[in-house]
């Protein structure tokens, strides 16, 4: 299915009255609304291959409808959530659940969405039917050079179709650690996993990058090899300069403050990308914002005064991508919502009054620190943020529209009820 430019036009019109007095309200209040809104529209963000479909949790899992068969259909659901907001302009692909056949008719497809291919992500933390070593006891750090050596082989092979699509980036997430104490010798699993990078990392083409993720817990439940933003940056700075730390909101411990954690990896010039989700135990996977909403905005808000300090570009500076799974929401309908979630914690955090709240933070006026940040929080930004969408050929109210044009039905339509897209 395609969603025609005429059908976002006509609902554009029908909304444009109620949206010009929105955005007028909002323009009243911040001189410098004009000015960000061509940060909102260069601003895009990544669409995971596995966040297409219905994702499950340990105990069973509840299949949508009309979910994406094959890579190219993956494509397409992005292609529509691109064609609504105009911010979800990129795809990440997961080996080997997205293995290209024909990489150019792929790039071809891509192109006529208007998506680009972002980092690819390699999977060592499941064993497929025809691979020969197990990953049972971890890939990277394995005790066993030959299970490291099948793993750092596979990196390199991601790194070879990321390449022919045009990607810049590898992403690693390891599932390595250990369920017991007394399991593994942590130095050594270290050096293991170090030394594999290493060999992963001498892969990489000039332009790459390779980012680390880390993750506190799950699968392993004692340890796990790159269980934190330290053990990330330990890697990525004994690695080298196109090693950078992935931060995923889900990946940390109760109550981490995330956002000093951006700020610092900012400051070291390491931090690489960012996976957006939110959660209220743990690795949840929620839709972004659904939880947090104040931890979100705070979080850009350091991203954006970093990133200026730093002197990085918003949209090309980081990674951006959502990891998030869908249990029992429409997963496009989901993805909708975390792009907007993300789009108006970044405008919020691009409206703070940075001048004042630097003079407020130098005399340790602690009230009107707190006044300057929760008066953008507290302002309902969406019309700005549709309106930087309507410009760039977006739809006023994605949401809406795609259950007025019955997207979903359309796609149960072409690829039956009954369907399992590849992924977690
Ligand atoms: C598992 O926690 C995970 O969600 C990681 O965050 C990765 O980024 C993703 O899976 C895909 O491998
Ligand atoms: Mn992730």
């Amino acid at each position: 299915m395609q969603i025609e430019s005429y059908k976002i036009e006509e609902q554009n019109q029908q909304l444009a009255a109620s949206q010009q007095r929105k955005f007028d309200f909002v323009k009243e209040q911040f001189s410098n609304s004009e000015a960000i809104i061509q940060k909102l529209i260069n601003f895009q963000i990544a669409i995971p291959s596995w966040a297409l479909g219905t994702g499950g949790t340990r105990f069973g899992r509840f299949s949508g409808s009309g979910e994406p068969r094959s890579l190219e259909e993956k494509i397409e659901d992005v292609g529509l959530l691109h064609a609504l907001n105009k911010s979800s302009g990129a795809i990440s692909l997961h080996i080997p659940w997205d293995i290209p056949q024909n990489y150019q008719a792929i790039k071809a497809l891509a192109a006529q969405h208007g998506l680009r291919f972002d980092a690819v992500n390699s999977n060592t933390f499941q064993d497929q039917p025809d691979q020969k070593q197990s990953y049972k006891f971890g890939s990277l750090q394995n005790v066993d050079k030959a299970v490291r050596k099948q793993a750092i082989d596979h990196n390199i092979e991601v790194i070879k179709h990321g390449i022919e699509l045009g990607s810049e980036a590898l992403t690693v997430w390891l599932a390595d650690g250990s369920n017991f104490p007394g399991q593994l010798n942590f130095r050594k699993a270290f050096q293991n996993t170090l030394e594999s990078l290493q060999e992963i990392y001498a892969a990489l083409p000039e332009n790459w990058k390779v980012f680390v993720e880390y993750k506190a817990f799950e699968p392993n439940f004692y340890s796990t090899t790159v269980a934190d933003w330290g053990q990330s940056l330990l890697y990525a700075t004994k690695l080298g300069p196109k090693a950078y730390t992935l931060v995923d909101l889900g990946h940390h411990l109760p109550n981490a403050n995330i956002e000093q954690i951006v700020s610092l990896l900012l400051m070291e010039g390491k931090l690489g990308g960012f996976h957006f989700n939110d959660s209220k135990y743990a690795d949840d996977d929620l839709t972004t914002g659904s939880i947090r909403p104040y931890q979100l905005f705070l979080i850009f808000n350091e991203l954006v005064e970093g990133m200026d300090a730093m002197g990085m570009d918003h949209a090309t500076g980081l990674g951006w991508m959502i990891d998030a799974s869908h249990n029992v929401k429409d997963p496009l309908e989901d993805l909708l919502q975390s792009v907007e979630a993300i789009m108006i914690a970044y405008a919020q955090a691009l409206l703070v009054d940075r001048k004042a709240l630097n003079e407020a933070q130098a005399v340790s006026d602690v009230v009107r620190c707190q006044e300057i940040l929760q008066n953008v929080f507290r302002t309902d930004v969406r019309a700005l943020v549709a309106e930087a969408r309507m410009r760039a050929g977006g739809a006023a109210d994605p949401l809406a529209l795609y259950r007025s044009l019955k997207v979903r039905e359309n796609l149960i339509g072409e690829r039956g009820y009954k369907t399992v897209a590849t992924g977690l």
